[in-house]
């Protein structure tokens, strides 16, 4: 019987794909970039080092196509189906080679997306090793990094209660373990983050929960983080990422605002900033722009989940983004406020279950790329143009001097005010909001 060599090569996954190059604007090859020019400036800066996009490990290596109404589509010839720790192994360097003809320089996972779950949490963590070993050679072969990593603390039925926040301190102490071990291999690959989303922290019915209890030991979980990333020297950042509902009714970490006053309360603000999601947003009843500016504005924006929902579902659908609004109004917040500092735009998003060939992975990714490149370039354009800014800054004029100025800096009493106003005698008029005026100077960049 013939064995296969240990050193025979790989069969590649995605035989017909090379490099994706950048053909520019007019191309018609639907294998590449439009927009996304990695080495071009931007602002002074590489649009590479602007949008730092990021693969993720679930939706396009682990993601089935399954919905609650069928089972997987996806045609996935490099994996075997097995749960073995080969196939795992075998399904990295795949997800390498996708990756790196991409030109993705992040990626991102779960612990339990890599590697299988053994019969222990022990032989778990062995498992989680050994692919880790794998995911370490092929970061330093392509170059590509781990922009976060994080722990499935919401699949398996142990945590049909919660992680952090179950009513079982077994299962808390569970998930406390497996957030360790996952932080380590995290940190042992040079991880620039570690997220915290909260798939099953918060509840289905409140005649069961002991809401007080539970947002406790989500704090003191997190407490627990904080120590062993110092312990561990491992200094990353740590994101919290709001999403106010699925699979839970309520989930405690609802939105941007809810995840800060959280973090306010329980003394954990210094150690968090938020990884932002497109459709978390909108499931929440706000924009993305909404999100991302009470974030940013708070200094806590972090990172973001690009992704899009559909108009008419009310689920997380986490389809691709491919509107060249939204890709504005993102990059016009995120250069607002200076760039990303860690974090980048990781696509936490899935090709449709109708969408099964492995060549869709290339469409859906350089289609999101090209619309987050062309957001950038309009975003850019925007604030070259300056028409924007100044509106907003005039808008506010009345707060640069005198009685605004006053109160701003917090000089002026109640009785000074008064005093003021009634002096005038009634406010100044007005002057125009021009939504109108502003919406069609947008769509000139467009
Ligand atoms: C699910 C979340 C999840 C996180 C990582 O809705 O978006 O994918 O990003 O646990
Ligand atoms: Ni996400
Ligand atoms: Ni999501």
């Amino acid at each position: 019987m013939k064995t296969k060599s240990k050193n025979s090569p790989r069969r590649a996954a995605f035989p017909k794909v090379g490099s994706i190059p950048y053909e520019g604007p007019d191309s018609k090859n639907p294998l590449a970039f439009k927009h996304y020019n990695a080495g071009e400036l931007v602002e002074g800066k590489t649009m590479r080092d602007h949008l730092r996009f990021s693969v993720v490990y679930w939706h396009t290596f682990r993601g089935t196509g399954s919905d609650p109404f069928g089972s997987g589509t996806m045609l996935r010839p490099w994996d075997d189906g097995s749960n073995s720790v080969a196939n795992a192994q075998n399904r990295v360097r795949a997800a390498f080679e996708f990756m790196h003809k991409l030109g993705a320089p992040y990626y991102a996972w779960h612990d339990r997306d890599v590697a299988p779950e053994g019969r222990t949490l022990a032989e778990t963590n062995r498992n989680l090793d050994a692919v880790a070993k794998v995911l370490k050679e092929e970061q330093q072969r392509t170059g590509i990094k781990l922009l976060w990593g994080t722990a499935n603390l919401f699949s398996h039925p142990r945590f049909m209660h919660g992680a952090a926040t179950t009513c079982n301190a077994d299962v808390f102490a569970y998930a406390a373990a497996q957030v360790k071990k996952a932080l380590e291999v995290t940190h042992e690959l040079g991880g620039e983050g570690y997220t915290f989303w909260g798939g099953r922290e918060g509840y289905m019915t409140l005649l069961n929960t002991d809401m007080k209890r539970e947002q406790e030991h989500l704090a003191r979980f997190l407490h627990l983080a904080v120590a062993h990333k110092k312990k561990i020297g491992f200094r990353g950042q740590f994101y919290i990422e709001p999403k106010p509902k699925e699979p839970t009714k309520h989930q405690y970490d609802s939105d941007a605002a809810a995840c800060l006053n959280f973090l306010r309360e329980y003394d954990l603000l210094p150690h968090f900033k938020l990884n932002v999601e497109t459709n978390h947003a909108t499931l929440a009843g706000h924009t993305m722009h909404h999100e991302l500016e009470v974030a940013a504005s708070a200094g806590a924006l972090g990172s973001i989940d690009a992704n899009t929902g559909d108009e008419l579902l009310g689920w997380d659908t986490d389809q691709f983004p491919t509107s060249y609004y939204l890709g504005a109004y993102v990059m016009l917040t995120i250069l607002k406020y200076g760039g990303f500092k860690t974090g980048g735009v990781n696509f936490d998003a899935k090709v449709r279950r109708e969408s099964f060939e492995p060549i869709d992975l290339f469409y859906a990714h350089i289609g999101g790329m090209d619309c987050f490149a062309r957001g950038l370039k309009i975003a850019a354009a925007i604030r070259k143009d300056g028409r924007l800014a100044e509106f907003v800054k005039q808008r506010y004029s009345s707060w640069d001097s005198g009685i605004g100025a006053r109160i701003e800096s917090g000089k002026a009493s109640l009785k000074e005010i008064e005093a003021y106003i009634l002096a005038k005698g009634d406010v100044s008029p007005n002057a125009s909001g021009r939504q109108e005026f502003l919406e069609n100077l947008i769509n000139e960049f467009i």
